[in-house]
């Protein structure tokens, strides 16, 4: 994995900034980790969405969650978004938009075939991956994808040429993997792992095929390696790390095994500030504050409102990394809100 991540300014050293120790009593602080939250992706699906609904009004379909964060989903099906399963489920003819994870040819054929109106929202850099599987494909490679089973971004990326990928999830799956040539076998990834985990995946797959070729570039994101490093520069020192995010969300997930793998005596996900439970506070001096890519700041504002009123005032931002990248909308909705910002944050 390479060193500093495209779009990322790398913060010279680990900067702390706006403590005061000497003014607070019982040594409760918070450290709240940045970068932290809405990722470029995440926001260019959110927008895509919110556009859609301005352009074309209610109902707008959504094939799957457009990124696994409960608040947004509940947020946008207020406002007329219909989520579904399957583009099966859309009325012929009807618009419907693929969600930041992406999609395989098989959903795009079903939709049209269905005669939809479809927007994509997949993620440029999911969308890198898809166009990595096809290259190494051409190239009649076996591919080796590291992914967690059943996530949709896997179902996406594998379903570009489900002949050659196989899936590599747990420490097992290395063991049963078959190719045709040790010596034209490819490792991938999902954008959404842990950094640490899926190294461990590649020394072994090493081992077992000593040729085997690294990708073309870091799969794993800017966003998902970015929120690890600044969660892990801060673990160490905190008795409890409360990540926001949903359960369902990889990269918020791993965030919390990141932070006990670092250091953290305890780490919980969080949804909502109120699925706190206060039992996780007893004998704890410092919170380490982060969230998921997928996740708006607003629900960290209110949980760090909610540490406030339980006496942990003092909040000291932990930096690691400034985000500079920003990706364009789909081309369908460039005129009408290139530079916006959605409104669910
Ligand atoms: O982390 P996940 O892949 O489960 O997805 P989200 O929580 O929706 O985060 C945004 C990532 C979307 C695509 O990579
Ligand atoms: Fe894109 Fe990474 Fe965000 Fe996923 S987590 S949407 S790959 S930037």
């Amino acid at each position: 994995m390479s060193a500093a991540s495209p779009g990322t300014e790398p913060a010279t050293s680990v900067s702390i900034e706006g403590g005061d120790d000497a003014v607070v009593s019982g040594g409760k602080r918070v450290l709240l980790a940045k970068p932290r939250g809405y990722c470029a992706g995440v926001d260019r699906a959110v927008i895509t969405v919110e556009k859609v609904l301005e352009m074309y009004g209610p109902p707008v379909y959504v094939r799957k969650e457009i990124v696994h964060n409960r608040h947004v989903v509940d947020t946008l099906r207020e406002r007329g978004v219909i989520f579904v399963d399957e583009a099966s489920e859309v009325p012929e003819g009807g618009l419907v938009v693929f969600s930041a994870h992406g999609v395989s040819p098989a959903v795009r054929a079903e939709a049209e075939q269905r005669n939809l109106r479809t927007i994509d929202a997949t993620c440029p850099l999911v969308t890198k991956v898809h166009k990595e599987v096809n290259r190494f494909a051409r190239d009649d490679y076996d591919i080796m994808l590291i992914g967690h089973a059943g996530h949709e971004e896997v179902e996406g990326t594998s379903g570009e040429a489900p002949d050659r990928v196989q899936l590599v999830d747990t420490p097992e799956d290395v063991d049963k993997v078959a190719v045709r040539d040790p010596s034209k076998v490819v490792w991938l990834s999902q954008t959404t792992l842990s950094v640490d985990e899926t190294m461990e995946r590649v020394d072994q797959l090493r081992e077992r095929f000593p040729e085997i070729s690294d990708p073309p570039s870091d799969d794993i994101c800017y966003a998902t390696s970015n929120r690890q490093v600044a969660v892990k520069a801060m673990a160490a020192e905190c008795d409890l790390v409360l990540v926001v995010g949903s359960g369902n969300s990889s990269n918020s997930q791993r965030l919390v095994e990141v932070a006990l793998q670092a250091g953290a005596r305890d780490s919980h996900l969080v949804d909502f500030a109120h699925e706190v439970d206060e039992a996780w506070l007893d004998g704890v001096e410092t919170v380490g504050v982060t969230s998921g890519a997928s996740v708006p700041d607003v629900l960290v504002m209110e949980l760090l409102e909610w540490l406030a009123e339980r006496g942990w005032t003092d909040v000291q931002e932990v930096t690691t990394a400034n985000e500079k990248i920003s990706f364009a909308l789909p081309r369908e909705l460039r005129s009408s809100g290139e530079s916006a910002r959605s409104s669910v944050r």
